[in-house]
């Protein structure tokens, strides 16, 4: 069947009843070069965006629909964005992202619920009624209560690494102890037995003391008959130092029997960035997309947004950027086309 174009697959959506939200859906444009999501699929896999809910609704919604088929909340499920004040939410944002990516037939790996970062002063400060423990629980069963059902993979625990593998020193370990994550697993799992839930965390890509301690965190979750599904890795990279032994690591957790993904894919550059390093960066997302194809179960792999204009890694690393497959003017990067060339497994 030809893909539809946007207005008929509109219409057809309507006909069939399926337009049951505002977000509008993006077809497919027949003729034209495939796309990453096409490519992606071509092995089951899905191609995912880090996305915020104005650049779904009015920065990149074209490019967001149809090049990829799994949308993370850059921000809009972090606990300080969904609940400000203790019991009081805010799911406007977090709504329309979900009601978006199901207008386009998209995955939503939500992203997250219990992070030490990006937390509500109400938690920063201690000022909550009740036990930390509870109040983490019912956190965890209204977000993910909420959206049960609608969720593919969740980042249950984010982060909970320091770089030598030990557990960070958080406000969750440190009011209640090394079960927190444990208990946080228990809780997204009553609340939405059909997510895959995941833990997530950075410099873990490659074999090292990091990914050790991910290696016998997650190991002794399983040993605990605690539901955990997989591994993300979140992949913040510079130019050129794609791990080598990324293969191998994320084989590791596959053999566990967990499940693996790429959660937030960037390769930044030292600024002014200069050809030899972007046909680096060409060839390490080649080689990140490679690398989740190699291992049987990897599910994906997700970019940490559009376009270099709009990507976190100019104000959180000054000096650096470019770290994405669009520039700045939403132009495709020569990154974009060796990336979505090894997805379909061609490059
Ligand atoms: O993309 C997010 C950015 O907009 C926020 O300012 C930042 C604050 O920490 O968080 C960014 O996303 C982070 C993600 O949630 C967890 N891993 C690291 C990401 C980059 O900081």
């Amino acid at each position: 069947m030809p893909a539809l174009t946007r207005p008929a697959k509109l219409a057809a959506a309507a006909a069939a009843g399926l337009l049951i939200s505002s977000a509008i859906a993006y077809g497919t444009a027949s003729g034209q070069e495939q796309t990453l999501r096409e490519a992606a699929a071509q092995s089951d896999r899905f191609a995912g965006l880090g996305a915020t809910a104005t650049g779904l609704s009015e920065t990149y919604p074209e490019i967001a629909a149809t090049e990829f088929s799994s949308i993370t909340p850059g921000n809009e499920m972090k606990w300080e964005s969904v609940e400000p004040t203790q019991g009081q939410f805010n799911w406007g944002p977090a709504d329309e992202m979900v009601e978006f990516a199901e207008a386009n037939d998209q995955q939503v790996h939500g992203h997250t619920l219990v992070w030490h970062s990006q937390l509500p002063d109400w938690i920063e400060n201690g000022q909550y009624e009740g036990e930390l423990a509870d109040v983490m629980t019912e956190h965890i069963a209204t977000e993910a209560g909420r959206y049960a059902g609608r969720i593919d993979r969740w980042d249950v625990v984010n982060e909970p690494l320091n770089e030598d593998g030990t557990l960070r020193d958080s406000v969750f370990l440190q009011e209640i102890g090394e079960s927190y994550i444990a208990d946080a697993f228990r809780a997204a799992d009553a609340a939405d037995p059909d997510a895959k839930l995941y833990v997530n965390d950075y410099n873990t890509d490659g074999l090292g003391a990091k990914s050790d301690g991910m290696y016998e965190l997650v190991s002794s979750l399983l040993e605990q008959g605690v539901p955990i599904d997989g591994v993300g890795f979140q992949s913040h990279l510079i130019v050129g130092q794609v791990p080598d032994s990324m293969q191998e690591n994320l084989q590791r957790f596959v053999d566990l029997g967990l499940e693996v993904a790429v959660t937030e894919l960037d390769v930044r550059i030292e600024m002014p960035a200069d050809e030899a390093e972007l046909a680096q960066q060409t060839e390490d997302y080649a080689s990140v997309a490679n690398v989740c194809l190699a291992v049987d179960g990897c599910t994906g792999v997700t970019v940490w947004g559009v376009s270099d204009g709009d990507s976190w890694i100019p104000p959180t690393f000054p000096g650096w950027g470019a770290p994405l497959l669009w520039d700045e003017n939403y132009e495709k990067k020569d990154a974009y086309f060796s990336f979505r060339d090894a997805l379909a497994g061609t490059a």
